[in-house]
């Protein structure tokens, strides 16, 4: 066993996680790589959920009787403790949602379709999921909005080479993703921030992939805005949340109109409430609010820290064990300090999904297809790839249940 991983106490974690202790047929425990898709959740997030549906499920904001005030303060202690964990300036900086793409479209609705007009620039990256992609195409389409992209180079990172020209103009915003979904790479937030901030522009960070496995902290990468789900950090699916720098918050335009999210309604008008209840509109996902919290809970109890630094030991093993495989090319990349533990690869003569099918016949659970990002597979002129993706709770033996499941299938495929 590693030294890493004994640092981090995986078998204890692993029982914190029930639904990792089973077979998916008799004698065929499971191994669940599929994390960047989603994680599982932990006893602590399921009973935070469960106590609150018991206990003390009631509106939030809306009561004074005592249940909703106990929802209205666990909903909202959720809120700051989500805020520490990215250490925003203050809770107000924090709008839930139901996930990271809610997110981007937010922005885009609200910020986006005051301050961005017929000839001003938005700049990407080749490796943005489409949840970082599509909002934009929308918002360029209605506007007359150029689109440019920050290419990607062989092995997975973004080529900067041409960013002075890339933010030349009337560039508007930077959207980065921070932690590549198929590369696995993580990119220099802090130093694109700190470029598209000087030429006058707004930055966006998808942050998905790098809020579940590392420290984040949007004030020294100076976002503007940082997105996430909560589902791919051990909490519930339907919770995610919006930073966005308080300033910027308040100047902007509600994304729905509905209860919670004015002050006042007359016949002829309304008038906001305080950020962030004007971007959440109706009756929130409370209970996923109150599980993210667990969630974070959770992982902060660990230490991101050490979770990413066993992470790093995994794929760095995964990676060594993957280079043995006859016609295996994993892409992203070969400096694990310089990536995630998101792995995806191909096989000579064999399709992604038919690598993901033939290893599922031996238990172990990983994701083929475009991973929603086809610019990224185009890049590498690929249809697909077969991905795993390792979490806090993931073992070395794991990593070798995929590398056998691996030759497995490559005698199938050699009859
Ligand atoms: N990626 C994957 O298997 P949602 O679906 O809103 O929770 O997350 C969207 C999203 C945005 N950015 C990045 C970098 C992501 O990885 C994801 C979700 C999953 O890779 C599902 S496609």
């Amino acid at each position: 066993m590693n030294s890493v991983e004994t640092l981090l106490d995986v078998e204890a974690i692993r029982a914190d996680f029930p639904i990792l202790d089973q077979a998916i047929k008799p004698g065929v425990p499971l191994v669940y790589l599929d994390n960047a898709a989603s994680s599982q959740k932990p006893l602590a997030v399921i009973e935070a959920m469960n106590d609150y549906y018991r206990r003390y499920h009631a509106n939030v904001h809306r009561g004074i009787h005592a249940l909703s005030e106990k929802a209205t303060a666990a909903y909202e202690e959720a809120r700051a403790k989500v805020a520490a964990f990215i250490n925003a300036g203050s809770r107000r900086e924090i709008v839930f949602v139901r996930n990271a793409t809610e997110a981007v479209n937010l922005v885009m609705y609200s910020w986006g379709r005051v301050n961005i007009g017929a000839g001003d620039v938005i700049v990407l990256t080749q490796m943005e999921h489409h949840a970082n992609i599509v909002p934009w195409q929308l918002l360029a389409q209605e506007k007359g909005a150029e689109l440019r992209f920050i290419p990607v180079t062989e092995d997975g990172f973004l080529d900067l080479s041409d960013l002075d020209w890339l933010l030349s103009g009337p560039v508007k915003l930077v959207g980065v993703v921070h932690m590549s979904n198929v590369v696995g790479t993580i990119n220099p937030v802090a130093e694109i921030a700190a470029r598209a901030h000087a030429a006058g522009a707004r930055v966006l960070v998808d942050a998905a992939q790098s809020v579940p496995h590392m420290q984040v902290d949007v004030q020294a990468l100076d976002a503007d805005f940082l997105v996430f789900s909560g589902h791919k950090m051990c909490g519930p699916t339907g919770s995610g949340a919006l930073y966005g720098r308080r300033a910027l918050l308040e100047t902007m335009p509600p994304f729905m109109g509905g209860g919670e999210m004015i002050k006042r309604v007359t016949l002829e008008g309304a008038e906001w409430n305080d950020v962030p209840g004007k971007f959440e509109a109706g009756t929130p996902a409370i209970a996923e609010a109150i599980g993210l919290g667990a969630a974070v809970d959770y992982l902060a109890g660990i230490g991101m820290d050490k979770i990413h630094a066993h992470e790093r030991a995994i794929t760095a093993y995964a990676l060594e064990r993957l280079d043995e495989v006859p016609g295996v090319r994993v892409y992203g990349p070969a400096d694990v300090s310089k990536r995630g533990g998101v792995t995806a690869f191909t096989m000579e003569d064999m399709h992604p999904h038919d690598i993901a099918q033939l290893v599922n016949e031996m238990g172990v659970a990983v994701r083929a297809g475009h991973h929603c990002a086809m610019p990224l597979h185009q890049r590498y002129n690929l249809p697909a790839t077969t991905r795993a993706s390792f979490y806090l709770y993931n073992t070395f033996e794991e990593v070798d249940r995929l590398v056998e499941a691996l030759y497995a299938a490559k005698s199938v495929f050699a009859l």
